[in-house]
């Protein structure tokens, strides 16, 4: 028994030492992909661009993606609270939070609107083998060997990766029954894409990206990973991340936050405030919804003068008013139950650093 438990100590101060004389990850991504996947791909990094990083917001210690006209939307174990868009704090507009049933997804709406054009949410999943782009917040980590990584417990930041589809959309099961929706699945693997990607807590409704003939799209919100092991750390190739299939519940949350068309500062009514910023920006380009641009092409026109007119007076349900549902936050102890199957880091591999 000694001699094993002698073994086993010596076992562990290897990888303890292996662990404490290698490079951080992130400093040797910062290397091949410019600043380790921490700002948003060029296109010489990823071949279809940028599919909008900066739409992916710190949500506390996890995740949060901005959809649009003021709403953010995440997973529904992450609770609701101010974001953080590049560097900038956005506050929370308390009793705002819409959530459907036992899906993990948790849509709440910001008080101070960034200036974001709306996401295009994916009107049909992405299928198997179908390479996806997955954006979180977590930890810096080093290689484990060659099996996989560590996450160490500091440099937590916003980074992007990618991985393939490895089993399309059915029903996925988190926590016994805690949380039951629509989801597709990627696998963490050893040769796997460019940027191979794996969640980790803290990626908990990160964003999953899918370019669909040319469009980016956000199809996915990451939500959970094996549950047996979600904790394990190293995290070995081999693993899964769950993400909700937002193209099954594209209707529900384009119908919650689409403003009434005219509504310029997204009060709910059309009226001679939305007319004089609509005023105050004509013929603008780059222009947003909030600036009067309401057909989305850019720019601020007749068009969207006529739009306006159209809707002169109509009012839309207030906001946290009868459409949407107000929850109270999980309790710490759901909460913890559920970190332990779901919150989750993206553990970057290029392959050009393994070798
Ligand atoms: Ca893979
Ligand atoms: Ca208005
Ligand atoms: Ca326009």
């Amino acid at each position: 028994m000694i001699t094993k438990k002698l073994v086993f100590v010596l076992a562990l101060l290897a990888v303890l030492l292996l662990v404490a004389t290698t490079p951080s990850w992130a400093l040797i991504v910062a290397t091949t992909t410019a600043d380790g996947n921490t700002t948003a791909p060029t296109e010489t990094e990823l071949a279809d661009g940028d599919p909008g990083f900066i739409h992916v917001a710190e949500r506390g210690l996890n995740t949060a993606v901005y959809v649009g006209y003021g709403w953010v939307l995440t997973a529904k174990h992450v609770g609701a609270g101010n974001v953080t868009i590049d560097g900038t704090s956005y506050a929370y507009s308390p009793g705002t939070v819409w959530t459907t049933g036992i899906v993990d997804l948790r849509l709440f709406r910001l008080s101070d609107i960034p200036r974001l054009p709306a996401l295009t949410i994916a009107s049909a999943p992405p299928t198997v083998g179908d390479e996806v782009v997955m954006v979180g917040q977590c930890n810096d980590y080093v290689p484990y060997g060659t099996t996989g990584f560590t996450v160490l417990g500091s440099g937590s930041e916003i980074r992007w990766g990618t991985n393939k589809v490895s089993e399309g959309t059915r029903t996925i099961n988190v926590g016994s029954g805690t949380y039951v929706y629509e989801g597709f699945r990627v696998t963490f693997d050893e040769s796997g894409s460019d940027y191979e990607a794996q969640a980790y807590p803290g990626d908990s409704g990160g964003a999953v990206f899918h370019n669909n003939e040319g469009e980016w799209e956000l199809s996915g919100i990451i939500s959970a990973v094996d549950g047996s092991n979600a904790y394990a750390n190293p995290v070995l190739y081999g693993r899964h991340t769950y993400s909700v299939d937002l193209s099954e519940y594209r209707d529900q949350i384009i119908g919650h936050i689409t403003p009434l068309s005219g509504d310029a500062n997204l009060d709910g009514i059309v009226n001679d405030i939305d007319a004089t910023i609509l005023a105050a920006n004509w013929n603008m380009s780059e222009a947003l919804w909030i600036d009067g641009d309401f057909n989305a092409d850019r720019t601020v026109n007749g068009i969207d003068a006529t739009i306006l007119a159209s809707n002169w007076q109509q009012s839309a349900a207030p906001i946290g008013g009868a459409s949407a549902s107000a929850v109270p936050e999980p309790t710490t102890a759901i909460l913890l139950l559920i970190g332990s199957l779901s919150t989750a880091a993206l553990h970057f591999r290029r392959r050009a650093c393994s070798r």
